[in-house]
C-alpha cells in the first residue's frame, strides 16, 4: 500500500525493485492476483475451457498474446493513484511526480504485446479504480474498448462472449450489485489469501465508493471453498475481507452476530495449513456496544495474526491490525457526512465512541490503523481543532494513524464536490497531517540510529523544497514530526505536548445507546 504512494521517477533510489518481482507457474501464469480479478475468471471458466483463459502479470502477457487472443481484461485497482493517500505521498516529491501505480499502469495497457495484436482482441477495464481512467479521459488515448464501472458479477461474462465474438462493445458499462449467488467460489489464489466475507456497507458515508454496493454475506461453506482454493496453491495466510468485519451475517439495524462470526473464524482457521489470518476494514461503534465481540475474536484474529509488537501483552507480542474510518472529530461534519458510522450511538457521542472503541481494542491487543480524512467539503478551522482534539486524547493509544486527503470518488454522493490539495493545507491541517505522523514513527520506530537521521533530514527538505512547495504553513507542524522540543513548538501549534495541555476529551465508563437505538435484546453467546 505504501508502494503506491511513491513518485515513479524516484523509485528506482528507493529500492522497490522487488515489486515487479513477481511469482508466477512454470506455464507463466500469475500465482496469485487481487482477488477481484479472480472472480472475473470464475465467472470466465463456467463457459470458456481453462485452456482459453489465462490469468497473468504484465510481464509475461507475450506468452499469452497472439493471434488467438480475443479479449484481455485488466483489473484496475488504483490505476492513476488518485485515491486517498496514494496522490497526496507522491506530491512530497514535487508537483509533476506521478506515483509508481500511475506508471505502472500506463506501461501495462501499453504493452507491445497488446499493441501489436490490437485488430483481433478487444481490451475490457474494470475494478474498483476503473473510474479514474473516465475521470482523466484516458479511455480513447489508451484504446480501451470497454470500461466496467462497479461489480460485475452479472455483467462480465456477456462482455467477454460479445469480445470473443468480434461484436461492438459499449464504451462504458455501469454495473449493478449482484445476487449473492452471483458471486462465483474462486478457483484460485488471490494476493494476501483475500477471500470476501461481506461485501457492500449499508451505513451510508457520503464519501464512500462501496456504500452504495448492496449488503451480503458470503455464505460460509463459500467462504471456506475459497480459503481451501488458496491453501491448494500454496496460501498459509489468508486476509478476510469486508466492508466492515462486524456486518458478517448481521441481524437487524447493524446487529452484531457473535454467534457466526466467532463460529466463521474458528472454521477458517481449523483450514489445515493456515497459520496467518488477517482483517481489512471495520467500523468501531460494535466494540462500544458489545466489547466481548472483541474478546470472542481475540484466539482467532490475535493469535493468527502476522503482526507483532513490543506494546502487545499476547505472549508472542501479536497484535490484531484492522482498518478503521474515524475520519473526523468534527461532530459538525461527521452528523454531515457519515452519521450512520455511530449508529447506534448519536453523532454528538463521535469523540467518546471512539476513545472507548479505541480502549476495548487495545485491550484485547487489536492496534487498528484509523483513517482521518483531511479537508472535507466545507471543513472549517474550527472543525480541523475538533479533529486535532480528538488525535491528542488518543496520544497513548496503541494504533497507526494514517491522514488522507479528501478525494471525489466518483459514484459517491460527494462526487461533485472538490476534493482537498494538499498546496492548499491551512497550518492546523499539516498539524494534523504531521502529529499522526510523529505517532507513527514514535509507536513503530525500531532503530534509535535511522531516527536520528530521518529527523536531520526534515528542516533540510523544508528549506530545500518543501517550503517553495507547500510554504510556511507546514514549517512548525513538519518539526514536530522532526522530534523538536515541544516546548519550543507551543507558541506555534494548537496541541500542546509539553504536559501543560488537558484533554478535551477523556475515556468514559460507559457510552450509553440512546433510548430509541436500544434493541429489545443482545444475543447471547452460548
Ligand atoms: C483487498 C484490498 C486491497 C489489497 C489488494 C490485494 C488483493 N488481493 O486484492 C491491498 C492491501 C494490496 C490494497 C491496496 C490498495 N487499495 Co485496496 N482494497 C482492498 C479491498 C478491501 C477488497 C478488494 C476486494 O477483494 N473486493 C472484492 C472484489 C470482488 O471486488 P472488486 O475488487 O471491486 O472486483 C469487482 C469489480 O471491481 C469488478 N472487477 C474487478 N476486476 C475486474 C476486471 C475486469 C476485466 C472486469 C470486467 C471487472 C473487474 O468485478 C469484481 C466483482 O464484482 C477493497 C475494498 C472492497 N471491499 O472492495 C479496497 C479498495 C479497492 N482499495 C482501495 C485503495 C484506495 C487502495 C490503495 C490505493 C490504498 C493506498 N492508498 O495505498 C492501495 C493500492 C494498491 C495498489 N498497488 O494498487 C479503494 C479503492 C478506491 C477507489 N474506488 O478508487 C478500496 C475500494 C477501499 C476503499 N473503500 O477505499 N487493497
Ligand atoms: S462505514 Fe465504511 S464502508 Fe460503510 S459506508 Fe462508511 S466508509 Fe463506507
Amino acid at each position: 500500500m505504501l508502494l503506491a504512494t511513491l513518485p515513479a521517477q524516484y523509485a528506482r533510489f528507493l529500492g522497490t525493485d522487488w515489486s515487479t518481482d513477481v511469482e508466477v507457474w512454470p506455464d507463466g501464469r500469475a500465482k496469485f492476483v487481487p482477488n477481484g480479478l479472480r472472480v472475473i475468471e470464475s465467472l470466465l471458466l463456467q463457459r470458456f475451457p481453462p485452456e482459453d483463459v489465462a490469468v497473468c502479470y504484465p510481464d509475461q502477457l507475450d506468452q499469452f498474446v497472439g493471434e488467438d487472443t480475443r479479449v484481455i481484461g485488466i483489473h484496475a485497482h488504483n490505476p492513476l493513484g488518485i485515491t486517498f493517500a496514494t496522490d497526496v505521498y507522491a506530491g512530497f516529491y514535487g508537483r509533476e511526480c506521478e506515483p509508481i501505480n500511475a506508471a505502472e499502469f500506463r506501461r501495462l495497457v501499453q504493452h507491445p504485446a497488446m499493441e501489436n495484436h490490437r485488430e483481433h482482441l478487444r481490451v475490457i477495464v474494470g475494478g474498483p479504480g476503473a473510474w479514474q481512467i473516465e475521470h482523466k479521459q484516458l479511455q480513447q488515448e489508451w484504446r480501451i474498448d470497454c470500461l466496467v464501472i462497479g461489480e460485475a458479477e452479472e455483467t462480465a461474462l456477456d462482455l467477454f462472449e460479445r469480445a470473443v465474438r468480434g461484436e461492438p462493445l459499449p464504451p462504458r458499462v455501469e454495473c449493478s450489485s449482484p445476487r449473492l449467488e452471483s458471486i462465483p467460489v474462486t478457483r484460485h489464489r488471490s494476493t494476501f489469501g483475500v477471500v470476501e466475507i461481506t461485501r457492500g456497507c449499508g451505513r451510508g458515508c457520503q464519501f464512500c465508493s462501496v456504500a452504495l454496493r448492496g449488503g451480503k454475506s458470503i455464505p460460509l461453506p463459500q467462504i471456506l471453498a475459497n480459503v481451501r482454493h488458496q491453501v491448494a496453491e500454496g496460501a498459509d495466510h489468508i486476509t478476510l475481507t469486508t466492508e466492515d468485519l462486524f456486518l458478517y451475517q448481521q441481524g437487524k439495524k447493524f446487529q452484531t452476530n457473535r454467534r457466526a462470526l466467532k463460529e466463521m473464524f474458528e472454521a477458517v482457521a481449523a483450514v489445515p495449513g493456515i497459520r496467518y489470518i488477517s482483517l481489512t476494514h471495520g467500523t468501531i461503534a460494535p466494540a462500544v456496544v458489545e466489547p466481548e465481540v472483541i474478546e470472542d475474536l481475540s484466539p482467532v484474529a490475535v493469535g493468527y495474526s502476522v503482526h507483532r509488537h513490543a506494546a502487545s501483552t499476547h505472549p508472542e507480542n501479536r497484535y490484531a491490525m484492522m482498518f478503521v474510518g474515524l475520519e473526523t472529530g468534527s461532530v459538525r461534519l461527521f452528523k454531515q457526512f457519515m452519521k450512520g458510522k455511530a449508529y447506534p450511538f448519536r453523532p454528538e457521542q463521535w469523540p467518546e465512541v471512539v476513545l472507548k472503541g479505541m480502549q476495548v481494542m487495545n485491550r484485547h491487543n487489536w492496534f487498528p490503523m484509523c483513517t482521518f480524512i483531511i479537508g472535507l467539503p466545507g471543513e472549517t478551522r474550527e472543525d480541523t481543532r475538533d479533529s486535532l482534539d480528538l488525535l491528542f486524547a488518543l496520544k497513548d493509544a496503541k494504533w497507526c494513524v494514517i491522514p488522507t486527503l479528501f478525494v471525489p470518488l466518483e459514484d459517491t454522493r460527494l462526487e461533485k464536490k472538490e476534493g482537498a490539495r494538499i498546496a492548499r493545507l491551512t497550518d492546523l491541517q499539516w498539524e494534523f497531517f504531521f502529529t499522526c505522523w510523529r505517532y507513527n514513527m514514535d509507536f513503530f520506530r525500531r532503530q534509535r540510529s535511522v531516527q536520528w537521521k530521518f529527523n536531520m533530514g526534515i528542516p533540510l527538505y523544508y528549506y530545500t523544497l518543501g517550503r517553495r512547495l507547500f510554504g510556511s504553513a507546514m514549517k512548525y507542524p513538519l518539526f514536530r514530526l522532526a522530534h523538536f522540543p515541544e516546548w519550543c513548538l507551543r507558541r506555534k501549534l494548537y496541541l500542546d505536548f509539553s504536559g501543560r495541555m488537558h484533554p478535551r476529551y477523556q475515556v468514559s465508563g460507559e457510552v450509553e445507546i440512546p433510548a430509541e437505538h436500544r434493541r429489545p435484546e443482545l444475543p447471547v453467546l452460548t
